[in-house]
């Protein structure tokens, strides 16, 4: 048996539901998914990256997810109050929070029937995020607690010269910078994941991390928005590699901390954040201390309830991807 996706002589069937949010893709584990026991979530993800790992890889790579897909496993939530506990992952790893996966998990749970229009909370690895269902399709995640750790960064990349950005966290650690190297268009995606790409490694060639040595594994760039009812325009690089379809909520999260500590934004006034494909999160942060607690809005649409069939005898059960 390899962990997580055991070679027995039973077929092993994994139901899942898949939605996108303002375009990213969410794919959430229902049933047929790892035990992980009880306890703290940031445990059961080291349960889960430890000893099956494997069901991430076969839930999220080829031949039935790509790179774009996040996954959100169901766990059972610590707090009676709670309506649901998740641990996200992708292609590359774990993630800590996922604003578009919480808004595709609410109206997962709304399509299951389990909640209705209101609040939920929903537990995740990295605190416990309140939600809230508009009865015409919208959530809105209150976030974790989100700061920026420095200002203007510099470094230097390859090819581009010196580039300035600030570190943020917003769920996930992020480099912002302004100023793309060329317009912030879907045509330009291979010009922007090079480039992503590249500023990402210059921060690992020099050290240059999070708090506490947590490795930037988000790269965000902003420019003008395509639509003059927006503020801004941005091109996130997710860890695996691929960039995100929607504005991404932990890095609008890391905006809105860097935009309130600038003061170019008031504490409550909304930043319509406009990703690559032209989709729309609605933020707004208000100071909670040193740190900000931002609202994201956004919507997400169910695209299938289906089935995983896990063949024990299928050489590729755990995907074609190590
Ligand atoms: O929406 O927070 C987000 C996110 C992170 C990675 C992909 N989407």
């Amino acid at each position: 048996m390899v962990s997580g996706v055991p070679a027995r002589s039973a077929t092993r069937r994994v139901r899942v539901i898949d939605s996108h949010t303002e375009g990213e893709p969410t794919r959430v584990v229902v049933a047929g998914g790892p035990e992980l026991g009880r306890g703290p979530l940031a445990e059961r993800r080291e349960r889960f990256r430890r000893d099956h790992d494997a069901f991430r890889r076969a839930l999220v790579s080829e031949p039935r997810g790509s790179e774009v897909l996040v996954g959100a496993l169901l766990v059972p939530p610590e707090a009676p109050g709670s309506a649901a506990a998740t641990i996200f992952f992708n292609n590359a790893g774990y993630l800590g929070m996922c604003g578009h996966g919480t808004i595709g998990l609410v109206t997962t749970l709304a399509h299951l029937g389990r909640i209705r229009p209101g609040l939920h909370a929903i537990e995740t690895p990295v605190g416990t995020v309140d939600t809230v269902l508009d009865p015409s399709g919208p959530v809105t995640v209150r976030n974790v607690a989100s700061y920026r750790y420095r200002a203007a960064v510099p470094v230097e990349v390859p090819g581009h010269g010196t580039v300035v950005g600030d570190i943020a966290y917003g769920g996930n650690w992020f480099f912002l910078t302004d100023g793309p190297p060329t317009a912030l268009t879907l045509e330009n995606e291979r010009a922007l994941t090079e480039f992503t790409l590249r500023v990402r490694a210059a921060l690992e060639r020099d050290g240059v991390t999070g708090a506490d040595g947590a490795r930037i594994d988000h790269i965000e760039i902003s420019g003008p928005p395509a639509d003059r009812h927006n503020h801004a325009r941005n091109f996130v690089l997710c860890p695996g590699g691929i960039f995100d379809r929607s504005p991404c909520g932990t890095g609008t999260s890391a905006k809105l901390a860097c935009l309130l500590a600038d003061g170019r934004l008031g504490p409550g006034e909304v930043w319509r954040q406009e990703g690559i494909l032209g989709t729309v999160f609605e933020g707004s942060a208000v100071w909670e201390g040193p740190a900000v607690r931002p609202s994201i809005r956004g919507r997400a649409f169910v695209v299938a309830d289906s089935e995983l069939v896990f063949d024990p005898d299928d050489p590729f059960r755990e995907g074609l991807l190590p």
